[in-house]
């Protein structure tokens, strides 16, 4: 893919999840654990306030602390460019962090509808222990929305199903780990541990609306391996707060960014 260098070039991508699902602790893992030489892909922040969203997750990040949620109505613009070390390939992400309750049905801005409605590629963040009714409560609200505004823009398309590329992200997934054998198969066949692991029944949902939607199993904080053991990276302090443990590497972080990019520029 051409590098795109201009302003008109940048690929607008949506995060979407509801609160504490993991929208901000990803965001910031994206950077922190790619500038490391290791891996494909470089990830940037290219303006201001995405250095200063870093410069804050750093904080938390070398405490091994999560940062708190993020305060509803405030709004992170994050800027991040992703560089391809082995392709050359280059692609300018504007990600916007919300708040997750702006994402609570009756709160739903017009502001995040917009953003969600205009963008190119969007990544959904379901939050796997969260209940099955809410996870689907939640999913299904924003796919009908998505398609009354779609069929109210567009009323004559011929396929009624979005066609955008969709990365369905199950975070926190270092939950569903229990063996070696899933962290493997997390890790090299993340689409199709997720649907043999549909514990929440979305599936049919998503195959409803969309028709490029693929499935990513993330986790920003990984897991443990120890003597063949799989092992929590996470422990709650003597206040009872939830913090990171050294030892684990977060897995899948880059894949679903690179999926989508990968899919824009095939369409494109
Ligand atoms: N086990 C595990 N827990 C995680 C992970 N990512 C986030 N968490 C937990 O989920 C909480 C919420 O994560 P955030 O990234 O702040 O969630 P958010 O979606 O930005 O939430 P809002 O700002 O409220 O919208 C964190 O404080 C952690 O307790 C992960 O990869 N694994
Ligand atoms: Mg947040």
């Amino acid at each position: 893919m051409a590098a795109p260098e201009s302003e008109d070039s940048v690929i607008p991508l949506a995060i979407w999840g509801p609160s504490a699902s993991g929208k901000t602790v990803l965001m910031a893992q994206l950077h922190l654990e790619t500038h490391d030489g290791q891996g494909d892909w470089d990830v940037y922040p290219t303006h201001a306030d995405s250095l200063k969203f870093i410069d804050q997750m750093q904080e938390y990040h070398l405490n091994n602390e999560f940062p708190p949620a993020t305060s509803v109505g405030l709004t992170e613009q994050i800027a991040y460019e992703f560089c391809n070390r082995e392709t050359g390939a280059k692609a300018l992400l504007t990600l916007e962090d919300r708040g997750g309750k702006d994402f609570e049905h009756e709160t739903l801005h017009n502001d995040a509808r917009n953003r969600i409605n205009t963008a190119l590629g969007l990544v959904l963040m379901i939050d796997p222990t969260r209940d099955k009714r809410h996870i689907q409560s939640q999913l299904s609200h924003l796919l009908r929305l998505m398609h009354t505004d779609r069929r109210a823009s567009q009323p004559q398309a011929a396929n009624p199903k979005d066609q955008r590329p969709i990365a369905v992200c199950i975070s926190k997934a270092d939950c569903l780990i229990d063996s070696p054998a899933d962290y493997r198969r997390a890790c090299q066949a993340p689409d199709a541990f997720v649907r043999e692991n549909d514990h929440w029944d979305i599936t049919p949902l998503l195959e409803r609306f969309c028709a490029n939607y693929h499935f990513f199993p993330v986790s920003s904080v990984g897991v443990g391996l120890h003597h063949g053991v799989i092992e929590a990276n996470t422990f709650y302090d003597e206040s009872f707060n939830l913090r990171i443990k050294t030892k684990g590497k977060p897995f899948n972080l880059m894949i679903p960014f690179a999926w989508l990019i990968g899919q824009l520029a095939t369409n494109s």
